[in-house]
């Protein structure tokens, strides 16, 4: 709470405070090399932590070859494809992929992401073509994208799609114990193959600047963004993590959250 003295706060933080954003790295799985797909020149390459809709993203080499990008690409031949991850992962609020497709047509649903708790807690986020995924080229194929919590980075005539999965409060007292990326992957050439580029589990998400306590810093940050409300706003921060919620918007329900990481002050 909020009424301890300063300086036991001091002496407790650097044993209490953990980092906000746990990486996972693809590389175990990756099987498809992003800077061979069309305008994937200009994507980063792996072998780096590079931010995407504002969470930091562990991006792989391929074949650990330097100049490439990594992911995992569901094939497109209708068969259902299943790439699974054991983890160790305590007190997540949220799940963030960076998810696209080869190819793309509107309403085909590619697969999904699942996260799996040691008690058997469970989520999932479909991966619809038009609303969480699209076509990682712009210009052909399926380039709609309304689910207003999907953030893009632009790279050239590519982009990268960054959706969230808020988790349900259950994953508070039991770690993710497997992330799963599957699919069917329609016919080549039609309905979208989609691929797994990055994947990052977050706690304490009201921690907003990320330094392991809910302060005034973190208020300074929500305010802006909750007087902004909508993610889709211009003016709303990159990735509108203020959204604690994952709706869209920043509103009183996010404020409600919000409020109960402040009085709590120290992340879990
Ligand atoms: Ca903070
Ligand atoms: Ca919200």
């Amino acid at each position: 709470m909020r009424t301890a003295p300063a300086c036991f706060l001091l002496l407790l933080l650097p044993f209490s405070a953990r980092a906000g954003f746990i990486n996972l790295d693809l590389t175990p799985k990756v099987n498809a090399n992003l800077q061979s797909y069309t305008g994937g020149a200009s994507y980063p390459v792996g072998g780096q932590t590079r931010q995407l809709g504002g969470v930091p993203f562990t991006l792989a080499l391929y074949n650990s070859a330097p100049g490439t990008l990594g992911a995992i690409q569901l094939p497109a031949n209708n068969t259902l494809t299943t790439h699974s991850f054991a983890v160790n992962i305590s007190g997540a609020s949220r799940v963030f992929t960076v998810i696209n497709s080869a190819w793309g047509a509107l309403g085909a649903n590619n697969g999904k992401i699942e996260v799996f708790g040691s008690a058997g807690a469970y989520a999932k986020l479909d991966l619809i073509q038009g609303s969480t995924i699209r076509d990682h080229y712009q210009g052909v194929f399926q380039n709609l994208l309304t689910n207003p919590t999907v953030a893009t980075t632009r790279f050239g005539n590519d982009v990268l799609d960054r959706q969230v999965l808020s988790l349900p409060a259950a994953f508070l007292t039991q770690s993710i114990v497997e992330f799963r990326f599957s699919g069917n992957g329609g016919s080549a050439g039609g309905n979208g193959a989609a691929f797994l580029a990055g994947v990052t589990f977050q706690s304490c998400p009201a921690d907003l600047n990320n330094d392991g306590q809910v302060d005034d810093s973190d208020f300074v940050l929500f305010v802006p963004a909750y007087n902004t409300l909508d993610c889709r706003d211009a003016g709303m921060a990159v990735g509108c993590l203020s959204d604690l919620n994952s709706d869209g918007v920043v509103d009183d329900t996010d404020f409600t959250i919000f409020v109960v990481a402040y009085n709590e002050l120290v992340c879990p």
